[in-house]
């Protein structure tokens, strides 16, 4: 079991490891509680403490198995540290790494100690969350589909649930105890389990005999860090104090919900009151602890669509309620997510399609254009600065610190810096509203801001964090309405960033303490006064235009920069990018869309970043004094240098020409894909679908013997049954009903014949088709071939419920006529089944169409002898056929060229057909075009060789009369184009085809 313990008489050592400007361990330290076994990482009531300075763990959730690039990581790590994260959480995907039971798998694509090192690069704490259950919209939860035949219910302690984990969690946890700060990694939390908090009658929750087992699994295999939990309700079924226990108690909150339909419509009552007062209760000697809040919605099959995610989920969400968040106190603080990347080859759930996007910060073509990105920029930056909010004290909101009852003001504060989180009473308001705010100061008492006249004004669904008594380096801000972006204290000067948003009205003050002061920019207006008292009152106005700033010096030599948000988007606070570094740089630059290090050398100052158009440069803070060399992606830039140190650029941007070969015009090749309703196919090498029993418990099987394709090992992409039997020659009918998840298909044939489809339809999981035979002869030898689409399996989310154990496959039939136990059955999915034969793509990438078994999917199948044909001109009756392309890219180096390939028809339309699109065998697109939303289908970098051949394939499986053809075919579609300073792209390994022993 696992304890807290006070920790006593260490000496902590001090290190540089953790936020900039962190605070040393105060008058806390000695309370803190560390896990067993190492000192590096404790906590208290507040916070973490990394080697005894107090930390605000901002983290980004973002899963490397969805970019199988591994080289694209770092790519994505740099966007999460630019924007002023620390941390990134990832889950760890069961399925994937131990598909066939004792044979755990973790490397090429699927090895995460390139990840541990990237994140450690980057300057990247992780938080790895191995489950073995995560949900997070994969097949089975994360479940390998073998657990639906281990008896008994799933996530409980029963033996042969802990006894199927105990491979897993002993090899990911050797995997991850290496890569904690212990051993000098990037590792300092991990979560267990994941939302375990639904059971049906009679399974305990929590149970806490299970609950034990896996913190012990993980413990025992060195894992050492402190664990947190994740409870998706604040019931506090497992916390600090509970019999088995966690070290930090913490909660989910996905409060808009997944409605992205009506974007523009916030739930009534979506706003978290109860929050403070919950975890007061639950956990009041742990940190505020959210390993998942909000950072987009999923999608279902069908449903609009990403992009309306992105519109309900964007910037004025992430003001208004993750700033909520801060108010309860929340100090670990980790966004669901922040990447969300591509469910390629089958790695989904049954629900969701390619996809996932997420509508996060960083689309899934890894650009950081939504405004979403900038403004979490903008908040994560705060904390960076901010130390005193990670020891203030928390209230509950209220309406006495304003004169409008419309705004409701939560204080967080310390003995001396308080911090004002200023909503919308009614939350989700796209009023503005006028008020006034009074702030306590030590010295000056209360005072009702703004003291210059005017009101503050709080716009359309915002938040604002005022703060007074708010140090920054040797100045004293005594109140600012403005929000704080970021400061540094230079040898020379001290710098000072806050924002407003277009139309808002600001004032700050700053205690005196040097002489007078100038507007340098902006002079009409801002208005600066001395107070009686004697401090310095400045009072601004904020424009629509977006370049309006104004400047002010007080104290000599202390520069504020008054920012419209729009321009404060520009301003970076890039690492250094000179090896570890969990903190920021004291650089502060403007520098347009994306900024990913500055490294200081001497007199020379390097910027790595990327540009969508020309953009000026402006360091406003830490370029060398005297620069001599200005580099941005290597090249040298003109630069002007102030006497000041403000260093002025321009970055030029000029769109490269992009040549893409036209799909549709390309030579293809075409083979047929459903040999087996072929006379002469000979299915003797199938699996025997035999077992009068299924080793599935969740429920007796309907037919005769059990057609589940889990039970003989097929979890993936596709499955095929064949049913044989000799016609008495009264065969009439045959009622069929199968099952895939959320939106498949199916389609029967006798023998050469096309019987019908179930098409599938948005949300239903299991289809029945009555279907007519031809007149069979008495005697004569027959054979049913059913295909069936898997869509991946269900989570298993309420224990006893076992929705894994959903099986996909026949799940009942009749033949009219003939005895149904008659029917002699054989059954095929992915070649070899959970003994997968793709290693390098993982288990879940081919499926068990008759070309994915024959691996032609693959880079250069042998088309030499096929036919010509194209996907354009399709099949003109029901099958499914293949094709198959080579083509050459030479998109120019040092640009990013997001391409995506589209399909030219209507989503959620009117042709019936299902294709899967392979891009170097890798599976990068499940087209269903009359279910829908997705057309277009990203394919990264790494996946498509930009400099090289490519092979490109697709399954187009017809499933009606008539057969099917892509109308328009298939076309390039390329979103923003940028300069890019990340560097060459290295392919992920995509081996070629080669002969398949076994494969028919
Ligand atoms: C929460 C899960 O923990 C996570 O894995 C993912 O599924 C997420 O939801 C939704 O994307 S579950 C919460 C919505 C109850």
């Amino acid at each position: 079991m696992l304890f807290s313990k006070p920790l006593q008489g260490l000496s902590l050592g001090l290190t540089l490891a953790t936020l900039a400007a962190g605070v040393h361990g105060n008058a806390r330290s000695t309370d803190n509680l560390q896990s067993r076994e190492q000192d590096i990482v404790t906590w208290d009531d507040h916070s973490l403490f990394v080697h005894g300075e107090r930390l605000m763990v901002f983290s980004a959730e973002f899963h490397p198995f969805r970019l199988p690039v591994p080289s694209l990581w770092p790519d994505i790590l740099q966007k999460i540290k630019a924007a002023g994260y620390n941390c990134v959480s990832i889950y760890i995907d069961w399925h994937l790494l131990e598909a066939k039971r004792g044979d755990f798998r973790a490397d090429g694509i699927f090895a995460l100690e390139p990840f541990f090192e990237a994140a450690k690069k980057a300057g990247l704490y992780v938080l790895p969350r191995p489950g073995p259950y995560i949900n997070a919209e994969v097949s089975g939860g994360g479940f390998p589909g073998w657990l639906t035949r281990v008896p008994g219910a799933l996530r409980t302690g029963s033996e042969a649930f802990m006894n199927a984990t105990d491979h897993y969690t002993s090899e990911i946890g050797k995997i991850i105890a290496d890569a904690q700060i212990t051993n000098g990694g990037p590792v300092i939390l991990f979560q267990v389990e994941n939302e375990y908090q639904h059971a049906l009658d009679p399974f305990p929750m929590p149970e806490y005999g299970y609950w034990e087992g896996v913190v012990e699994q993980y413990r025992r295999s060195g894992i050492v860090v402190p664990s947190i939990n994740n409870e998706a309700h604040m019931y506090g079924y497992i916390t600090a104090h509970t019999p088995a226990s966690v070290d930090i108690y913490g909660h989910d909150g996905y409060p808009l919900g997944f409605d992205c339909e009506n974007p523009q419509q916030w739930p009534e009552d979506g706003l978290p009151t109860d929050w403070l007062e919950k975890n007061n209760r639950i956990a009041p000697d742990t940190p505020y602890t959210i390993p998942e809040f909000q950072g987009g919605g999923f999608q279902h099959w069908g449903q609009s669509g990403f992009e309306d995610c992105a519109l309900l989920l964007n910037m004025e969400f992430e003001r208004v309620l993750y700033k909520n968040n801060y108010a309860v106190g929340a100090t670990i603080f980790n966004i669901y997510m922040t990447f969300g990347g591509t469910n390629w080859g089958n790695l989904g759930h049954a629900e969701g399609f390619t996809s996932y996007d997420y509508g996060a910060q960083i689309t899934e073509e890894r650009q950081v254009w939504r405004e979403k990105y900038s403004e979490v920029k903008l908040q994560a930056n705060f904390f960076h600065v901010s130390p005193a909010y990670l020891a203030a004290d928390r209230f509950n909101s209220s309406l006495q610190y304003t004169n409008n009852g419309d705004i409701t003001v939560t204080p967080a504060t310390t003995d001396t810096t308080k911090f004002y989180i200023t909503r919308h009473t009614q939350y989700d308001s796209v009023e503005s509203v006028p008020y006034r705010l009074t702030v306590k100061t030590t010295d000056h008492g209360d005072i009702e801001v703004p003291q210059l006249g005017g009101d503050l004004i709080l716009n359309r669904r915002d938040t604002k964090i005022h703060v007074s008594d708010y140090p920054v380096g040797d100045e004293h801000v005594i109140y600012s309405s403005a929000e704080v972006f970021t400061w540094k204290k230079y040898d020379d000067k001290t710098v000072l960033v806050v924002y407003g948003g277009p139309g808002e009205h600001h004032e700050m003050a700053v205690e005196n303490r040097g002489n007078g002061f100038n507007v340098l920019q902006g002079e009409q207006d801002v208005k600066v006064k001395k107070a009686d008292d004697g401090y310095t009152i400045i009072s601004w106005n904020i424009s629509d235009d977006v370049e309006d700033r104004k400047v002010v010096r007080v104290n000599d030599n202390f520069y504020i920069y008054m920012l419209n948000r729009n321009e404060a988007y520009n301003f970076w606070v890039p690492p250094t990018g000179a090896g570890t570094d969990y903190g920021t740089s004291d650089i502060i630059l403007k520098a347009g869309y994306l900024l990913r290090t500055a490294q200081r050398d001497g007199k020379t100052l390097h910027l790595v970043g990327d540009v969508n158009a020309t953009t000026p440069i402006e360091i406003i803070g830490g370029a060398p004094p005297k620069l001599e060399k200005l580099t941005f992606n290597g090249r040298p830039l003109h630069f002007q240098q102030t006497n000041l140190g403000v260093v002025t650029a321009t970055v030029d941007f000029k769109e490269p020409k992009i040549k893409l070969p036209n799909l549709n015009k390309l030579k293809w090749k075409k083979i047929d894909s459903l040999p087996e309703i072929s006379r002469k196919y000979d299915d003797s090498d199938w699996v025997d679908a035999d077992l009068e029993e299924s080793p599935n418990d969740s429920a007796p099987i309907l037919t005769p013997v059990s057609l589940r394709a889990g039970d003989y090992g097929f979890h993936t992409g596709s499955v095929l049954f064949r049913g044989h039997f000799t016609a008495n020659g009264k065969e009439s009918v045959l009622n069929i009903t199968t099952q895939g998840g959320q939106a498949f298909g199916s389609s029967v044939w006798l023998d050469s014949t096309f019987l019908g489809s179930w098409v599938g339809e948005v949300e239903v999981d299991i289809g029945t088709v009555v279907l007519e035979l031809p007149k069979l002869k008495k005697g004569t030898k027959h054979v049913f071939t059913v295909v069936i689409d898997h869509m991946g399996l269900h989570g298993n989310y309420v224990i006893g419920e076992d929705t894994l154990k959903i099986p996909r496959g026949i799940i009942e039939y009749t033949l009219a006529g003939h005895e149904d136990d008659d029917i002699t059955w054989k059954v095929q999915g992915n070649l070899g089944g959970e003994d997968y034969r793709d290693k390098t793509r993982g288990p879940l990438n081919e499926g068990g169409m008759y070309i994915e078994r024959q691996g032609y999917h693959q880079p250069y199948p042998p088309s030499r002898k096929w036919k010509r044909g194209s996907p354009e001109k399709g099949l003109s009756k029901p099958g499914i056929a293949f094709y198959t392309t080579t083509f050459n890219l030479d998109i120019p180096r040092g640009y990013d060229v997001p391409l995506a390939l589209e399909f030219d028809v209507a989503p959620r339309g009117s042709s019936v057909y299902r294709v899967q699109l392979f891009v170097n065998g890798y599976q990068f697109g499940k087209f269903v075009p009359h279910i829908g939303p997705q057309s277009r289908f990203p394919i990264p970098e790494g996946i498509l060789n930009h400099h090289g051949e490519n092979t490109l394939g697709i399954t187009l499986w017809a499933m009606e009369e008539g057969g099917a053809k892509l109308d328009g075919g298939l076309r390039w579609d390329v979103s923003m184009v940028t300069e890019t300073g990340f560097g060459e792209i290295e392919m992920a390994p995509a081996p070629e085809w080669e002969p398949r022993e076994g494969a028919h």
